[in-house]
């Protein structure tokens, strides 16, 4: 399938979405999301992918949303269409690992959009911020929550109250993203860590993102217990029996994916 504004492209067991709106910053439109959405679900429902990758460019991961498309909406045309929100949600229905690569700018719904994946690698470029307030308005897509719990309270208040932007190292050390790497090797160390999840097995993995989002969504026993319930269910599972046979045969394992 052919997309507008983004590329779609398998890579080995990777799925591989590239924001392809350059001269715009990669500012996420309702297409943009749209595209992105069927992406998604497409890499979601193909047995042969199992972990996706979202990106930009080297400039712009995505300077947020597209500020010429919103300037003149009512507060009745953005609440009746619920604006944005019905092309965001989708990605958090996303069962398989969503990894961010971002260099350069990630603001306002790009920020968000990064927060919504499942873990973020930051190239030495990259920019996080949440500036609407220099436009009049608050952060819509998560940013005044998300932001506060993946990072602190004092953080997400600085960027979204003086649209202050985070370098890649403070990003690191906010625990915004997880790894910061030359920008001239994002690609290269974002697919291999891809690569990586992917070669696991996929149950397992979709299992331990299910968990670890749970974390953000309840009380810690709760949480607790409902990691022993999903661990304890891996015992019916082909690859739980692979992975341990392996081991103490001392070869790699072969994982079926089941
Ligand atoms: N929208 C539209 N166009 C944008 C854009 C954006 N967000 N960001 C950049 N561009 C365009 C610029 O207008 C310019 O276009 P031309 O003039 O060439 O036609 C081109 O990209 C290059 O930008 P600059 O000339 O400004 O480039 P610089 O290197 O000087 O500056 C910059 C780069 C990223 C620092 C700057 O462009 C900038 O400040 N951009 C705006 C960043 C921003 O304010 N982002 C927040 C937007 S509000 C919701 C979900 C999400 C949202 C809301 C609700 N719901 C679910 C309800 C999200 C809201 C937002 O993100």
């Amino acid at each position: 399938m052919t997309y507008e504004f983004i590329l779609s492209e398998k890579k080995g067991r990777v799925g591989l979405i590239t924001l392809n709106r350059p001269k715009q910053m990669n500012a996420l439109n309702a297409k943009v999301m749209q595209e992105m959405a069927a992406a998604l679900y497409a890499f979601d429902a193909d047995e042969g992918v199992g972990c996706i990758l979202i990106t930009g460019n080297d400039k712009a991961f995505a300077a947020g949303a597209d500020i010429a498309a919103m300037k003149d909406y009512s507060y009745m045309d953005a609440y009746k269409s619920d604006y944005i929100t019905r092309d965001w949600e989708h990605l958090r229905k996303i069962r398989k690992p969503v990894i961010a690569a971002v260099a350069g700018y990630a603001l306002g719904g790009g920020c968000e959009l990064t927060m919504m994946c499942d873990l973020a690698i930051a190239a030495e470029n990259a920019k996080f911020g949440q500036p609407e307030i220099n436009l009049g308005i608050m952060p819509g897509s998560g940013g005044t929550q998300r932001l506060p719990r993946f990072t602190s309270k004092a953080i997400a208040m600085d960027l979204c109250l003086t649209a202050r932007m985070l370098d890649a190292q403070e990003a690191l050390r906010a625990g915004l993203v997880s790894r910061v790497v030359p920008v001239d090797t994002l690609m290269e160390q974002a697919l291999a860590m891809a690569e990586k999840i992917a070669g696991y097995s996929l149950p397992v993995v979709m299992m331990i993102k299910e968990s670890i989002n749970r974390a953000y969504e309840t009380s810690l026993a709760e949480g607790v217990l409902f990691e022993r319930r999903v661990f304890h269910s891996q015992f019916a599972l082909e690859d739980q029996k692979e992975g341990m046979a392996a081991f103490v045969e001392k070869r790699k394992p072969t994982f079926k994916h089941r």
